[in-house]
């Protein structure tokens, strides 16, 4: 049964309840032991997260916890976090899920397109700060203890909330994921922060080893990085003030978000987005500018009901899963795109601009 949103001095000994109760009914092999999972293609606060529960439940509470992630890390920070902090992750998808009592997950909700969680195991928990799209179905899978909140930054300081509140100091690996977390979800605590967050990334800051988080501030780039920002440098076109850069194929699916991350920064621009084709997928990347208002519900509006996506206050993501890897499918799609995001600055009242746009260079 869904439990309704818990006091915020009660949280811990909800979960610990919750935990203890799965514990106690599972097989006697998987007793104390649990999942700790995140959604596909983690990024530096999903990763933060599990870091910080791995710390919570095995010191806190003397259980085994196992974090496991699904789908290829690409962006460069994010391969740099962990191989910097050597975080034990394990795969997913060779994962015997008969070793373990429960699920707990964090950074996601059990209903999103980009989550997968085991049919055969109970989601003992849920820690999150997304809004659920209105696209998702309703909630059907039970969950003894769930923490979603809205308005707080990174879910890296929610957990951080709960190491606190157990008396428990993040050690250098946890600290600097956490903090890698709060940092990377807030930029540094200028968007999305709450008191909740300058909390976490002030506390965590303090234990997180400085070396690290400064390489995985500036990792080495893979060659293709360089090739993809030249496609889309040449692809993208000023639309007054939405960057619409559509640049087809490519090899490295995070540079979707390298690029909308560094068109915002455009002096006039408002939002911007991204998209290109990664095998099967067309993969999208909303910003927007605080001033402009939230990404979600424009990312809504770009897929008409298509694919899944995901977001909070300025950011957000989405995919779409093609029929096939085809140029002229992937086209197809990036046409339907521009359409709908065309057709959003029409309602923005933003006449005048030429249909294609304005190249950056001339
Ligand atoms: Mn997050």
């Amino acid at each position: 049964m869904p439990t309704p949103p818990p006091e915020p001095s009660g949280r811990l000994d909800q979960l610990k309840a919750a935990l203890a109760a799965a514990s106690a009914a599972a097989d006697l092999k998987a007793r104390g032991r649990f999942l700790v999972l995140t959604h596909r293609g983690p990024d530096p606060d999903a990763l933060g997260a599990c870091e910080g529960l791995r710390q919570l439940l095995n010191e806190g509470m003397g259980y085994e916890p196992v974090v496991a992630t699904l789908g290829e890390i690409h962006r460069a920070e994010n391969i740099a976090l962990v191989e910097e902090l050597e975080l034990d992750l394990e795969d997913y998808d060779s994962i015997d899920h008969s070793r373990f009592a429960g699920v707990l997950l964090v950074d996601t909700q059990p209903e999103f397109g980009h989550t997968v969680v085991p049919d055969d195991l109970p989601v003992v928990a849920v820690f999150d700060h997304h809004v659920k799209p209105t696209t998702e179905p309703e909630a059907s899978v039970p969950v003894a203890f769930s923490d979603v909140r809205l308005k707080v930054g990174a879910t890296s300081s929610m957990i951080q909330g709960y190491l606190e509140e157990a008396g428990l100091e993040a050690d250098s690996t946890t600290a600097s994921a956490l903090f890698c977390g709060v940092r990377y979800d807030t930029a540094d605590l200028s968007r999305n922060a709450t008191p909740v967050d300058e909390d976490a990334y002030l506390k965590t800051f303090q234990n997180a080893d400085r070396g690290a988080i400064a390489r995985i501030a500036h990792p080495p780039l893979p060659l293709n990085y360089y090739s993809e920002l030249s496609g889309a440098l040449s692809c993208a076109r000023r639309h007054g003030p939405l960057v619409l850069a559509l640049m087809g194929q490519v090899e490295n699916p995070a540079s979707v978000a390298e690029m909308a991350d560094l068109f915002l920064r455009m002096e006039g621009c408002s939002w911007a987005l991204v998209g290109a084709g990664y095998g099967d997928e067309y993969v999208l990347s909303l910003r927007t500018d605080p001033a402009f208002g939230r990404a979600y519900p424009l990312m809504e509006r770009v897929l008409d009901g298509q694919g899944s996506f995901g977001g909070h206050g300025h950011i957000a993501g989405g995919r779409i899963f093609l029929s096939d890897a085809g140029e002229s499918t992937v086209r197809a799609t990036e046409r339907e795109i521009r359409t709908h995001a065309l057709a959003l600055l029409g309602s923005k009242g933003e006449d005048g601009i030429p249909e294609e746009g304005r190249p950056l260079t001339s």
